[in-house]
C-alpha cells in the first residue's frame, strides 16, 4: 500500500484534466446515442408487433418500403458523421494541448526503474545541488516538469493517473513524460507494466506542493545526512556504514556509498517503505530491516539475520535520516 489517492478521473494535472474533459464529452455523446438507439429499437419492436397484429387481421398486403423512412435515415447518417468528426477534432485538440504544455519544462527529473523500486534524481547544472531520492517525487504546483525515464533491468511503466497517462521505461532507451500538476495533494503512482514477482509493490508517492514548500523540501534534501547523537544511534550509524547495508545503499555525508539500492540520506522523511509496500513507521521499519524477504519476497534486499541489539540500533539511526 501507499499513501495518497489514486484515480484517473481526478484531473489534478494538465494532461489528466484534458483527458477527463475528453472522456466526459465522449461519455455524454455515447450515452445520448445509446439512448436514441435503444429508443428506436423499442419503437421498432412496438410497431412491428402492432403491424403483425394488423397483418393477421387484414391478412397481408402491407409491406412496401416506407417512403417517409428514407429522408430520416439520411439525416441520421449525416448526424452520425458530423458527431464522429467532432469527436475526432476534440481528440486532436486534447493531444495538441498536452503537447504544447510539454515545451518549456522548468524542472528536470530523472527516474530510473529497478526491480522493484524507483530511483529519482533532480538534475541541475550544479552537481552539488543535485538531489537523489527514491520511491517519491515532489513537484511544485503549476510548474511544468520533464521526467526522463530509464530502466536498469526490464521494461517498467510509470503511471501517476491523477496527473498524466503512462510512459514505459525501457532498458537501453531514454523516454520521457511531461507533468504539469495543477492541484496540491498527495497522489499515488505505480508501475503499470508487469515487471516480475513484486510488480504490485512498485509504487511511489507523489507530493504536489506550493512552490515555497517545494523549495523547503529541496533545501532539506540537499543537506547531507544528520549525524547520530545518542549512543544507540551511533551504534546504528556504525552498523549501517560498515556492515552489509552500505554495500548497496548510500547516505550522503557518510562512508555508505553503495549504488544499487535506494539512497537513504533522507529516508525517514518519506511516506512509505519499500516502494509503497508499507507506510513509514517504527514498527514497519523493524519488520522490514529484520526480514525484508518475508515482507516483499524476491526483492533484492537480503534477510541477513541481524541480531536484535543491532536491529534496535539500525532502526534508531535510520529514523534520524529526516
Ligand atoms: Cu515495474
Amino acid at each position: 500500500m501507499s499513501s495518497g489517492f489514486q484515480t484517473a478521473l481526478g484531473g489534478e494535472g494538465l494532461e489528466s484534466s484534458n483527458f477527463l474533459s475528453l472522456f466526459t464529452i465522449f461519455m455524454i455523446v455515447c450515452t445520448v446515442f445509446y439512448l436514441i438507439v435503444v429508443a428506436a429499437l423499442g419503437a421498432g419492436l412496438w410497431r412491428s408487433r402492432r403491424s403483425g397484429r394488423q397483418l393477421t387481421v387484414e391478412s397481408g398486403a402491407h409491406h412496401e418500403d416506407d417512403p417517409v423512412l428514407r429522408p430520416g435515415l439520411a439525416a441520421w447518417a449525416i448526424l452520425i458523421l458530423l458527431t464522429l468528426t467532432a469527436l475526432t477534432i476534440a481528440s486532436f485538440f486534447t493531444d495538441r494541448s498536452n503537447a504544447t504544455a510539454a515545451r518549456n519544462p522548468q524542472l528536470t527529473i530523472k527516474v530510473t526503474a529497478n526491480q522493484w523500486w524507483w530511483d529519482v534524481v533532480y538534475t541541475t547544472h550544479d552537481a552539488s545541488k543535485m538531489i537523489r531520492t527514491a520511491n517519491e517525487i515532489h513537484l511544485p504546483v503549476g510548474v511544468p516538469a520533464e521526467v526522463t525515464l530509464e530502466s536498469n533491468d526490464v521494461i517498467h511503466s510509470l503511471w501517476i493517473p491523477n496527473l498524466a497517462g503512462k510512459q514505459d521505461l525501457i532498458p537501453g532507451r531514454v523516454t520521457d513524460i511531461q507533468l504539469l500538476p495543477q492541484k496540491v495533494g498527495t497522489y499515488r503512482g505505480q508501475c503499470a507494466e508487469f515487471c516480475g514477482i513484486q510488480h504490485a509493490h512498485m509504487a511511489l508517492d507523489v507530493t504536489v506542493e506550493s512552490k515555497a514548500d517545494f523549495e523547503r523540501w529541496v533545501a532539506a534534501q540537499q543537506r547531507v545526512a544528520f549525524a547520530p547523537t545518542t549512543p544507540l544511534q551511533v551504534a546504528g550509524y556504525k552498523y549501517v556504514t560498515t556492515r552489509e547495508c552500505s554495500a548497496c545503499h548510500s547516505i550522503a555525508g557518510t562512508p555508505a556509498n553503495g549504488q544499487v539500492a535506494p539512497d537513504l540520506t533522507h529516508f525517514a522523511s518519506r511516506r512509505s517503505i519499500a516502494a509503497g509496500t508499507m507506510p513509514m513507521s517504527t514498527g514497519n521499519l523493524y519488520g522490514w530491516v529484520a526480514d525484508p524477504q518475508s515482507q516483499k519476497p524476491g526483492n533484492h534486499m537480503p534477510t541477513i539475520g541481524i541480531a536484535p541489539n543491532d536491529l534496535h540500533a539500525v532502526v534508531a539511526y535510520l529514523e534520524t535520516l529526516k
